[in-house]
């Protein structure tokens, strides 16, 4: 019942997003609004090209119109990014991640580390010890009572010893978010991102790689860094409804634990919680195309009233119900055009609660 209604509320933001699409371009068809923001907003390209030399000034350039206040964070090395020759999981900093860290190295690592040497060991004495050259008569015994017991009641042990943290991560990371949850839609597309906060008013926007100098500049890493990030409040969980516009895509932060696919005609969800300022990278992490390894993710964690100005700063509320948003439900149930035309009414009053988170 619980998944029915969150599919409603997914619903009825999706179709508000569209909705605010309408209002800020009603010239241009909803699917092309994205594309149509970024030929508006061609000044990272545009002013490399026009100032080479001028690498703290293409940085600034980079900002879109509305964010003057709002100066990127410069990302924390180490943190958030790959590093050469990393073997290991990156640093996580959402509680579902570092359950998932402590799962992996304190339960899983030893655990495989102590099988693998022991049947290793095993191997290595049957090899010697039984040898033909050692042992000329061999043993007929095909059956040992004991031996069967012990080979599988010990296996049995441990794999019931894993499934305890093991289920209970899974049902963490499937757990479903809480009231306060900031919603972000994520849209994948060939071969961008679409970040919209349908609560606070702020219709969506496309994130794209941005280019090796322009990354240079700006002190990030080239093919993780985009123009336009997600930025989030630290410590407030974020609930992610994220889908495809054409192909599956899939939404991935290894330093949150998230990964989700984008899947064309379908809102799925999933959540998390930042728990450390910063900036964090990610990519799309399904096959999606021939750029599919160019269109990275770049979330930023800001302390709360950061974020808040930043959200003012894109013409949103932080405080969340947003006039845009109440009036883009009646809007849409009025327009003949809709192909939901069943689901609309019922996914305006579902919109209504979800606004005044
Ligand atoms: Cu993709």
């Amino acid at each position: 019942m619980k998944s029915l209604k969150t599919l409603v509320i997914a619903a009825a933001l999706s179709l508000g997003a569209v909705g605010v699409g309408h209002a800020q371009a009603p010239a241009v068809a909803p699917a092309e609004a994205p594309v149509a923001a970024t030929a508006a907003n061609p000044a990272p390209i545009a002013a490399d090209a026009a100032a080479p030399t001028a690498a703290p000034a293409t940085t600034e350039a980079a900002v879109p119109a509305g964010d003057a206040n709002y100066v990127p964070m410069k990302p924390t090395p180490g943190i958030g990014q790959p590093v050469a020759k990393g073997i290991d999981f990156q640093p996580q900093v959402s509680p579902v991640g570092e359950q998932a860290y402590w799962f992996n190295n304190v339960i899983l690592l030893p655990v495989i580390t102590v099988i693998t040497l022991f049947v290793l060991g095993l191997l290595l004495w049957v090899v010697f010890r039984y040898r033909a050259k050692a042992n000329p008569v061999p043993s007929k015994t095909t059956h040992n009572t004991f031996i069967e017991i012990i080979w599988t009641a010990i296996p049995v042990l441990i794999l019931a010893v894993i499934a305890v943290p093991s289920i209970r991560l899974l049902a963490q990371q499937y757990e479903p978010p809480s009231k306060e949850a900031l919603t972000i839609k994520v849209t994948g597309y060939q071969w961008y991102w679409g970040y919209a906060y349908p609560d606070q008013g702020i219709g969506e926007y496309v994130s794209k790689m941005l280019p090796k100098a322009d990354a240079k500049a700006a002190g990030e890493p080239y093919q993780l860094a985009v123009d336009n990030r997600m930025v989030v409040p630290v410590g407030r969980q974020v609930k992610l409804i994220i889908t495809g516009a054409d192909v599956i895509h899939s939404f991935a932060v290894p330093a949150f634990w998230t990964k989700m696919d984008a899947v064309p005609g379908r809102a799925n969800e999933t959540t998390f919680t930042a728990n450390k300022v910063g900036v964090f990278y990610g990519q799309c992490s399904e096959l999606c195309g021939v750029d599919h390894g160019y269109m990275p993710i770049a979330v930023e964690v800001l302390p709360v009233d950061k974020w808040e100005a930043w959200v003012r700063s894109k013409g949103g509320n932080p405080a969340g119900p947003v006039a845009a948003v109440a009036a883009a439900a009646p809007a849409l149930a009025a327009t003949p055009a809709t192909t939901t035309t069943e689901a609309a009414p019922a996914a305006a009053p579902a919109a209504a609660p979800a606004a005044t988170n």
